[in-house]
């Protein structure tokens, strides 16, 4: 080999040598056998030799080139498996570590859950059970069992999404509101002999054909109805007023009752409560403003003789909230439509942290813990 030929390859094996990560041996490897790199430059002057010289030259110089891709390959290696030693001696996994502390304040529970429980723990608490039910919903149910006979405007009132399967005939509904729960519920303890007495709440999803600023098509709703032989407006009214308060968490919540029509009470009246604005803030509890939270109103006896119960003997109340707008109005979301967008940058600011759960004696809304979390 060549004077030249012999030092190029001397200095190019000392640089793979001192080469001591990727990145430098890529360099050096450019730098030889790239396109513009040296062993290709010292390949290239064999065109310009004459017939004797370059047969002596190219095997020598193809050599050359081997030998340098084989030390690179060689050192490749070397410096991969230093790099995978290293990394091996620096990844230890100490399975005896606690959970990263923060782990369980990552998950948030939305509003309308946190509002869901916050209700049936209070309601609980009154002596209340939870009853639920289907979201599909036959028409009896959904309407006929609650004094809304076929062609009443009320049908139409309800924007009802009609589903394509039938039941006796007729399409099935998505439920308009969760009173059929209700009725459902009356014939089981009906059937069971367990009632009445009833007590109980029905919280759920309900779905009406409607959408803009304030109304989406699937929101959710809190009933409660209680039967017994003498119920009467009175255990309404201190109900209402008690489960404000505690919802509310304030000491009074005064409300008032405004006449009005639902098909299944009679009589049937809208529910205000006590309130007023302090700048942007809503104040409950306080003030000489009132704002409508709900309706109720003693259960139409048809409703009572649907179910099968004996409305000579037995009456009842009933009321319905919803559960968005209680979660809105507590919590100061402000746009409804965000409630169902499932944006996880707004779940962290309104969302609840999971350990927080709401007990009457911890107190509902566990604020000390909850701004102390999502302080981060
Ligand atoms: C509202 C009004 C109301 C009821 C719901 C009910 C259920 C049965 C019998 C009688 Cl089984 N009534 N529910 C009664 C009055 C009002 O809801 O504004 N809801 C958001």
């Amino acid at each position: 080999m060549s004077a030249d030929a012999k030092k190029l390859e001397a200095e190019i094996l000392a640089a793979i040598d001192a080469a001591d990560d990727a990145a430098a041996l890529e360099a050096v490897r450019v730098g030889a056998l790239g396109k513009k790199g040296s062993v290709s430059a010292l390949l290239k002057t064999l065109g310009g030799m004459s017939p004797e010289e370059r047969q002596i030259n190219g095997p020598l110089f193809n050599v050359l080139r081997d030998t340098i891709a084989a030390a690179i390959g060689a050192k490749k290696t070397t410096l991969e498996a230093a790099a995978l030693t290293a990394r091996l001696a620096e990844e230890t996994l100490d399975m005896t570590l606690p959970v990263h502390a923060d782990a369980q304040f990552e998950g948030r529970i939305h509003p309308v859950s946190q509002v869901m429980e916050e209700v049936a723990a209070i309601f609980a608490d009154m002596g209340f059970d939870v009853a639920e039910g289907p979201d599909i919903e036959s028409q009896f149910y959904n309407f006929t069992a609650l004094n809304i006979p076929e062609a009443h405007p009320a049908r139409q009132m309800h924007d009802t999404f009609y589903m394509q399967a039938e039941e006796d005939g007729e399409p099935l509904v998505l439920r308009t509101h969760t009173s059929p729960v209700q009725v459902r519920t009356m014939m089981e303890g009906q059937a069971e002999k367990s009632g009445p007495p009833f007590r109980f709440i029905a919280p759920g999803r309900t779905y009406r054909c409607d959408s803009d600023q304030t109304h989406t098509p699937m929101f959710h709703q809190v009933e409660g109805l209680v039967v017994d032989e003498t119920t009467h407006m009175g255990h309404l009214k201190h109900t209402l007023e008690a489960f404000l308060a505690a919802f509310f968490e304030v000491e009074n919540i005064a409300i008032r009752f405004r006449p009005s029509y639902f098909p299944f009470t009679e009589p049937s009246m809208e529910i205000d409560m006590q309130c007023h604005r302090d700048g942007d803030k809503l104040v409950v509890g306080a003030g000489d403003e009132w704002m409508e939270i709900g309706g109720s109103g003693m259960v139409n006896p048809h409703v009572l003789r649907h179910a099968g119960i004996d409305a000579d003997k037995y009456q009842g109340f009933a009321f319905g909230m919803g559960i968005d707008r209680l979660a809105m109005l507590k919590y100061g979301a402000p746009d409804l439509r965000a409630f169902f967008e499932a944006d996880l940058r707004w779940l962290k600011h309104y969302g609840f942290v999971p350990i927080d759960v709401p007990g009457l004696a911890g107190g509902l809304s566990n604020k000390s813990l909850t701004t102390l979390t999502s302080a981060k």
